[in-house]
This record gives C-alpha cells, structure tokens and sequence, in this order.
C-alpha cells in the first residue's frame, strides 16, 4: 500500500496545474461584489477563501471533496473494516480524503494509523509543560499553549532555516501535520488526567490500534465500544467545515505567515474556545438538563413545547437549532442521531430521547415563532448530550474533543504551500474613510 505522502505527492502536480489553468482563464473574473453589510457583518457570504478539503452548500450541508456524510459513511474504511472493535468510519479515513480527495484502501488507512501511533508520544518537555498547568486553567488555554510548545521540533521551521526551495514548502508542512496530529490524543487525554483525574495520565498507545482508539484508552474509555466509535464518528465528521468558520479561517490566517502547523493549529484552538464558536454543544446540554429538571424526564410533547414557548417568549434563542448557512437539518446531526438509534444503551437514556423528541417537536415551534430562517436541529443539538449519556460529565473538556477533531482541517496548510498562496492582507476602512468612499 502506498503511504498517504505519496498519495499527496501524486495528487498535488495536477491540482497545481488545475490552478493554473484556471488563474490564466480567470484571474480578472468578478466573483461578486462586496458590500458595506458584508463589511460589517463578520465578512459573511463574502467569496474570498480558497478551501480545497470541503465545501458547504446551504441545502445539502457539507461536502468532502463532493463527498456527502452519507457518501463517506458508505464509502471510507471504518473500525469494523480495519478488524478493530466498533463499526464507524476512522478519523484516518477521513484525513486521506481530505488530503487527496480519494477514498483510501483498507491497507492504507491501517498504515496510516500505525504512523500516527509511532509517532503519538509526546516529548518530555511538553508533558512537564503541561504537568505545570494548574487545575483551574481552561482545557483550552493548556491544549493550546502544549500545542505551540510542539513547534520546537518543527520540520517546516528547521527546513524554511536551511532555505528550502518554495516549490517544496508542502513535504516539511506535511510532515508536522502528521506529527501533530499523531501527539494531539496524548496531549489531550494528559489534561484530562490532570484536570479530572480521568484515565491514567500515561501514553500507552498500541500501534495496532487506530487513534482515536488509542485516545479512548488513554481517558479511560478503553473497554467502552459505544463511546470509542462516537468518538470516531464525532472526529471525523466535524473536522472540516470550509474555511471561513472562525478555527479554520484562524489556522489558515496564521499559516499564510508561513508560521509553522504547530503555531497554526495553536491559534485556531484559541479560536474554538470562544463562546460563539466552540461551546454551543455545552449550551444545548445545559438547556437539555435545565428542561429536564424543569419538565422532569420523560415529559409529553405538549410539556416540552410549553418549555420551548417560554424559552423564545423570554428572549432566549432555543440552542441546537438554526444555523448560519444550512437551510435544511445539519446532515453531521442526522449522523450523530443513527449512531444513537443503532446503540440501544442510548435509545434507553433519557438525555438521548429528549434530544430526539426535540429534533421532532422544536422545529415545528421554531417555524410558527417564525424568526429563525433554519427551525431544524444543527450538530450541536446532539454530539454534547451523547458525551455527557457516556459518562464523560466534564462539560469544560467537551471543547478539547471538538479540538480534536478540528485538528483535520490542517489539511488546508498542504494545500496552501503546495498552491503557493500569499500572505492575507485584506484592505481594511476607518469609518471616516468609508464614508468618504460611499458618499
Ligand atoms: N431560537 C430562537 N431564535 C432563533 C434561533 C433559535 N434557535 N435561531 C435563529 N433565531 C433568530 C435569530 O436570533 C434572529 O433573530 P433577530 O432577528 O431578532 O436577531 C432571527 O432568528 C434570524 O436569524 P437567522 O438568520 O436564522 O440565524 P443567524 O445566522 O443570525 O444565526 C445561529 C445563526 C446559529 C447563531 C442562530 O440560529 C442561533 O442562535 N441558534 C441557537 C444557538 C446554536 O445552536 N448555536 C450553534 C450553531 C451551530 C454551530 O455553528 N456550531
């Protein structure tokens, strides 16, 4: 089996070309124009962002290289496939497609894994850094700061020192992508040790299995199959979500700098932590809990749509449903909700069933108050809920698992240095300079 290096090899010199092509035909078309409200409004629905790994489209959701969640669910190598305990696609799978645009054989994926296992401890520095880190410091503040600290042993920094050619930038990226990506479970399931006392705190990773396998075992959820092929799911479907979502677009930015995946990846995960992007899956649980105590568990509907009219009559948005950009239910939620029919300890757990007596009762509320322009549940509305169904109670962590899996998206960084894109500078206005301009 080929390495997934080869792989990228082989796929760059005719996407390169593509480019090209397209650059020579097109490089004064008008991709549309710009206005004052996209200016002001966190530059949304602006074309400006080149993301090779995915693309979003507002009815059918998201797209992995034209491939659809239930596309990669019929088509990627899973757990089952690789002759491991579980049934799901593996966050390896979906690492191959995105780097490639190919699905990958059985044999490659399971090469792929055992890379990422001899390469997942983490140096002696970088244990003790976070050794360090008190207790009450946020999961998110140490998962970045290990992270940056990784940037020590950078293949792209000590290569870019030496005066490497532009033309190879890629290889050296690709390899702390790798690296990285191959160390993030020990660096997270260290901070849960020390924050939660849960697992163990070692990094006993066995090169037979797969990595988020290995993760599992590291927090102690080693002999937990539903939770190990959640964890599988989750990662792999909520790695890539285009560019211009606020840990992508950060890592991306930071990268254009040619700073290394390290310092990148770093920045994005600061990025994530912030209320409005990383958290609503914590918000959907604590409204979920708030409901139940409220209603108690097992409520009929018309108990649980009064809850909801209160909630929207007091102000307050109902948290899982809506999004900015989907105009139909979020096909990562239809995910995670067959996982939860086909585990039956789920379909028993009353958390579960609320979750899913909202995705059939809320909607319906959300169109009659008739303000949100998406009333269907969004991914949030489920992934924390099942988390919290499995044991994992700690609501301040759930952010780090979501880290994880965003670490995917470093993909983009090969494709930056191999297109060989320039440093961002968009133009920026004062308000008096605006006004000049659009009087
Ligand atoms: N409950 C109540 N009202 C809602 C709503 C909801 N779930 N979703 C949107 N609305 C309201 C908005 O607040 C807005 O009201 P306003 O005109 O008084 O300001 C109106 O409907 C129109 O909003 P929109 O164009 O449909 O959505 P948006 O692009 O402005 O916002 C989002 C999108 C996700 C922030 C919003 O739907 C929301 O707040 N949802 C609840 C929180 C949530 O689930 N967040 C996670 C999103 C998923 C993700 O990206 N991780």
């Amino acid at each position: 089996a080929s390495t997934l290096k080869d792989a990228v090899a082989q796929v760059i010199p005719e996407k390169q070309e593509q480019l090209k092509a397209l650059k020579a035909k097109h490089n004064n078309s008008s991709l549309g124009e710009v206005k004052l409200e996209n200016l002001l409004g966190g530059m949304r629905g602006l074309k400006c962002m080149l993301w090779e790994g995915s693309v979003l489209d507002s009815e059918r959701g998201i797209a992995f290289h034209g491939r659809s969640i239930p596309d990669c669910e019929k088509e990627l190598p899973t757990a089952k496939d690789l002759g491991l305990k579980g049934k799901e696609m593996l966050p390896e799978s979906m690492l191959w497609l995105l780097l490639t645009g190919k699905v990958p054989s059985v044999d490659e994926v399971r090469g792929l894994s055992a890379e990422l296992a001899e390469k997942g401890k983490l140096p002696n520095y970088v244990e003790k850094i976070i050794d360090s880190f008190p207790k009450t410091l946020h999961p998110m503040t140490q998962f970045s700061a290990a992270v940056a600290a990784l940037n020590h042993d950078s293949a792209f920094s000590a290569a870019y020192n030496k005066g490497i050619k532009k033309s190879e930038y890629w290889s050296p990226t690709y390899d702390d992508v790798i690296t990285l990506i191959a160390k993030i479970p020990a660096i997270a399931a260290r901070i849960y040790y020390n924050v939660f006392g849960k697992g163990d705190g070692k990094q006993a990773i066995d090169p037979s299995n797969d990595l988020i396998g290995n993760y599992a075992n590291m927090i102690g959820y080693g002999d937990h199959e539903g939770m190990t092929d959640y964890l599988r799911l989750y990662i792999a479907i909520h790695g890539d979500h285009e560019g211009g979502n606020v840990s992508a677009h950060t890592l991306h930015l930071v990268g254009s700098a040619l700073s290394d995946p390290f310092l990148s990846y770093s920045a994005g995960l600061a990025g994530l932590a912030g209320p409005l992007h990383g958290l609503a899956n914590q918000e959907v649980l604590g409204f979920c809990l708030g409901l139940q105590k409220a209603v108690g568990e097992n409520a009929s509907d018309e108990k649980v749509k009064e809850h909801l009219w209160s909630t929207l009559n007091s102000g307050r948005v109902v948290p899982g449903y809506g999004h900015a950009v989907l105009r139909s239910t979020d096909p990562r939620f239809l995910a995670l909700s067959r996982f939860c029919d086909t585990r039956p300890e789920l379909q028993k757990d009353s958390l579960v069933q609320l979750v899913q007596q909202l995705a059939r009762v809320a909607p319906g509320v959300l169109t009659e108050h008739g303000k949100t322009k998406n009333p269907n549940p969004n991914v949030d509305s489920a992934s924390g809920c099942v988390l919290y169904s499995y044991g994992m109670t700690e609501f301040k962590y759930y952010t780090v698992v979501f880290g994880i899996s965003r670490a995917l998206a470093l993909t983009q960084l090969v494709w930056d240095r191999a297109y060989g894109m320039g440093i961002e500078r968009p133009k920026s206005f004062s308000v008096d300079a605006l006004q000049k301009m659009l009087k």
